[in-house]
């Protein structure tokens, strides 16, 4: 699956124009109000952005992953809310209905999720099972041609707009294999919805808890009709998520950079820009060379995750995945940091982008696995492949 060329270069300079005369100016209303203005919200469905992952068929724009770490490069430019309004559609909340769904589930789901009319949402954390997700303990109980759930989701991002929820619960004994992905519509009775976290960062972004009390869920709702694959869906999700997370991540480095760099040419001290002294040129190259290694890492994992088909899992994919998350998102860290040195004591100060830069990319190293948990993934991979 790919967009042809022509219209990929279309598309990119189109979004870049986009972020530039309508995102980056409504930077600071986004962490005023710590919402995404409605009127933005409908210009992202009107090009597509909620549907830039699903094929053609089903009615989105339907890019290679190539081409989507371009556009999550390009979105990470501007302040991360913005993405996390159709990240979810694009990546985790849709994705396993694109890879393990039935043909019926894709045909009655992904156009919604394509044009946007539809907002999913990936809940998977529980309050006891984060980085272990397989020990998640939501109940899922056949009760004749419904499963009944029950049990609380953590931390879910989009929940307070979802229409939908891809689940995981457990329809069998302990561990992964017990556990299966369910497609839940919001308006089900029994679910309801946490107070909106507040969180140290990234301001626009709506996360809560999900509670389900007896809901009633039909079992042609499983994703793949087959109970007991859930864990592996998410999984696979998870993959591809991790991906296109190191690449927002470079897009954001790319930014702080920018910012960074303006600042040194105009702040000037001892008689001089600052830029002019070399300990501050050593930040802005060190943060420079690390996005430019994160950058080919990520370009060439979507590449190799191009050469197979999205629903198969390759386990030597996946852990170079694994070190484009980790060294991504650990790198966007380092960068904001020094972007933040390199402003002084106005880095502190709200009224200069590099402040919440700083708080919004600490949650890049938590989400969609750790840093630790790419650690261990890429650990056990080497020690596999070496016997
Ligand atoms: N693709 C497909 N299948 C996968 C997979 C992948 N990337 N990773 C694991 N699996 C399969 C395994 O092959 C195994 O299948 P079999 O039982 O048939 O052998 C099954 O899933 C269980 O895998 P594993 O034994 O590795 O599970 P663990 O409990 O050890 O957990 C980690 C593995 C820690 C990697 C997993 O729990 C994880 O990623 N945790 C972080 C969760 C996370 O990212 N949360 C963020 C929430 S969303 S914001």
């Amino acid at each position: 699956m790919a967009l042809d060329k022509e219209s990929f270069d279309i598309l990119l300079p189109t979004l870049q124009r986009f972020i530039q005369e309508r995102l980056v100016p409504a930077e600071n209303y986004l962490e005023e109000h710590d919402d995404v203005p409605a009127d933005i919200v409908e210009d992202m469905k009107e090009m597509g952005l909620f549907g830039l992952s699903i094929p053609e068929e089903f009615g989105g724009i339907g890019l290679s992953m190539s081409q989507e770490v371009q556009v999550a490069y390009e979105i990470g430019r501007t302040s991360l809310a913005f993405r996390s309004v159709f990240g979810t559609n694009v990546g985790i909340g849709s994705q396993g209905i694109l890879m393990d769904g039935t043909p019926e589930q894709k045909a009655s789901i992904l156009p919604k999720v394509a044009s946007g009319e539809l907002i999913m949402s990936f809940a998977l954390t529980e309050p006891d099972a984060g980085s272990d997700a397989a020990s998640l303990k939501t109940r899922a109980d056949l009760d004749g041609d419904h499963y009944v759930l029950n049990g609380t989701k953590r931390y879910i991002t989009n929940a307070p707009r979802a229409g939908a929820f891809t689940l995981m619960a457990r329809t069998g004994g302990p561990g992964a294999g017990g556990v299966s992905s369910f497609i839940v519509p919001s308006d089900l009775p029994g679910i309801k919805l946490g107070k909106t976290d507040k969180k140290m960062g990234q301001r626009g972004t709506k996360t809560c808890d999900v509670i389900l009390e007896n809901v009633r869920v039909p079992a042609a709702n499983i994703i793949g009709g087959v109970p007991g694959q859930g864990f592996k869906t998410a999984m696979k999700v998870l993959d591809r998520g991790r991906l296109h997370i190191s690449a927002v991540s470079c897009g954001m480095a790319h930014r702080i950079i920018e910012e960074a760099t303006a600042y040194a040419r105009d702040r000037k001290q001892f008689g001089k820009a600052i830029g002019e002294f070399q300990l501050i040129q050593a930040m802005l190259a060190d943060s420079q060379a690390e996005l430019l290694a994160g950058w080919a890492l990520v370009q060439d994992v979507a590449q190799r995750f191009d050469g197979k088909p999205a629903h198969v899992s390759d386990p030597d994919v996946s852990m170079r995945v694994s070190c484009a998350k980790l060294f991504c998102t650990e790198m966007v860290g380092r960068v904001a940091d020094r972007g933040v040195q390199v402003h002084g004591g106005a880095g502190y100060i709200n009224e200069y982008p590099v402040e919440r830069f700083y708080r919004d990319v600490r949650l890049l190293r938590l989400y969609e696995g750790t840093t630790q948990i790419q650690q261990l993934i890429i650990g056990r991979e080497l020690l596999r492949q070496a016997s």
